[in-house]
């Protein structure tokens, strides 16, 4: 019989292999020497650094699973691994990473002619030009295949009218992958840059959450693309579905790393702290909250771990990435708030990061397909009656 690790119950530790740490150690250490220590100030003021994007660029941390084009091509497991240690830090963080990597170079690489992959994956790879991803609108949201942003066929190429709400990094992004409707009615993707007339990119004030990144608008006005903009290879709503595969299964990985450090939080601050004379970790209640967390965090992470061997091998059902993410997402959230609680006043404090990542996973839960509407989707596939 062995000890349990607290913090590590399944071993998962020795279930990756020697890169896979390497990767995992440098976004840990990047995270926590640089980016830990510029949180709070950020969040407070709301302030992005766009210089996030060179640093995360010059570790190879940008649209890192992708091979060549200035990307290491590193497996997923190891990027599942890279959006933990971010997030651990900040849910914001890894937004603008995984919008980076999986929302904008990824639809490139997959989607795009050699022409595009030159033109953009190199900078973007190294964090010199900031990418977004357009999909919602102020009307389509969980129903984006309603959208209605149009691209007409005009003479050389296309005219894009619409708006897209809800687009982290667009304020300060360089480059837009954006989903429109033709002429035809089908979903198409395309590629717009910073500067080209009809673009505009207002940013959305008072946000309460996920301050650390930025998230505007992109208002089309007749922008004019030529023909080069539109990613030829992929048509309808499995395009950018694609792209949301990869981030979902990120973002299961990332929302583990801020409940984590809800969770070392709690039980750092409940062992020192003294009511009724005895360390509050010497009670009942808080130890039973305690174990919860290491339970459902324990499971979450090597369910994760199984998905990406799964993403790494045979391949993935999109249904398996909606229930873990639904299940990251759902307990992160629930984590946090208990997590909260246990600190008292001081839990609301920003001495702490836990009101932080409380706020910010409320938007985790909500972003790239809301709990309930993963639930619709897991409800579907075992009942065969979409409920949407
Ligand atoms: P449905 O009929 O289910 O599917 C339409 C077509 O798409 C295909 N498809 C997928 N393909 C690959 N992967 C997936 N996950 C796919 N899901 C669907 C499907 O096979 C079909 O293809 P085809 O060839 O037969 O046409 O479509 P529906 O309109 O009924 O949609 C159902 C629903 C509700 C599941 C879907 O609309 C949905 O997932 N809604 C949630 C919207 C969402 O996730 N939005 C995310 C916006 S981006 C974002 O939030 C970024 S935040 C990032 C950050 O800051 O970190
Ligand atoms: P709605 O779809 O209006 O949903 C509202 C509520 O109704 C939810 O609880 C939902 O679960 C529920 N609901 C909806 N339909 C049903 C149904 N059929 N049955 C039962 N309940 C239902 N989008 C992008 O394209 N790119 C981005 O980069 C991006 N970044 C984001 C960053 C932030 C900070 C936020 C907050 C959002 C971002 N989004 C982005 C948008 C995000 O994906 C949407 O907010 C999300 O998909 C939900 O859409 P909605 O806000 O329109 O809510």
């Amino acid at each position: 019989w062995q000890k349990m690790d607290w913090q590590d119950a399944f071993g998962l530790e020795q279930q990756l292999t020697e890169e896979q740490r390497m990767v995992r150690d440098t976004a840990r250490q990047y995270a926590q020497e640089k980016l830990l220590p510029r949180v709070r100030q950020a969040y407070r003021n709301e302030t992005v650094d766009r210089e996030l994007f060179k640093e995360m660029g010059a570790l190879g941390l940008l649209g890192s699973t992708i091979e060549g084009y200035g990307c290491p091509g590193v497996d997923y497991i190891s990027y599942g691994l890279v959006a933990r240690e971010i997030e651990r830090v900040d849910s914001g963080y890894r937004s603008m990473m995984s919008v980076q990597s999986s929302l904008v170079m990824y639809p490139i690489y997959a989607y795009g002619t050699e022409t595009q992959r030159q033109r953009y994956l190199p900078k973007l790879a190294s964090g010199e030009w900031v990418g977004c991803f357009g999909m919602t609108e102020p009307d389509h949201g969980s129903d984006p295949g309603g959208m209605i942003t149009r691209a007409r066929s005009v003479e050389g190429g296309y005219s894009l009218s619409g708006a897209k709400m809800w687009i982290t990094n667009s304020p300060i992004a360089d480059v837009f992958v954006v989903w429109a409707k033709t002429d035809d009615g089908e979903i198409r993707g395309f590629i717009l840059e910073r500067g080209m007339a009809g673009l505009s990119t207002p940013k959305i004030e008072g946000k309460q959450a996920l301050r650390a990144s930025i998230t505007g608008e992109i208002v089309m006005d007749e922008v004019l693309v030529a023909e080069d903009a539109l990613l030829p290879k992929v048509k309808g709503l499995k395009g950018p579905f694609g792209c949301l595969n990869n981030a979902r299964y990120g973002i299961a990985w990332g929302a583990l790393g801020a409940a984590e450090t809800c969770w070392h939080t709690a039980r750092e601050y409940t062992l020192e702290r003294k009511q009724f004379g005895r360390p509050l970790a010497a009670t009942q209640l808080v130890q039973m909250k305690l174990a919860d967390m290491q339970t459902e965090l324990s499971l979450a992470l090597q369910g994760c771990f199984r998905a990406g061997q799964m993403m790494d091998g045979e391949g993935i059902a999109p249904d398996l990435i909606s229930l873990i993410k639904r299940n990251s997402c759902g307990k992160s959230l629930a984590i946090a708030r208990t997590a909260r609680d246990m600190l008292g006043g001081n839990g609301i404090s920003d001495e702490y990061p836990i009101m932080r990542h409380m706020m910010n996973l409320e938007v985790v839960n909500t972003y790239e397909g809301t709990h309930d509407i993963h639930g619709l989707i897991l409800g579907r596939n075992q009942t065969g009656i979409p409920a949407f």
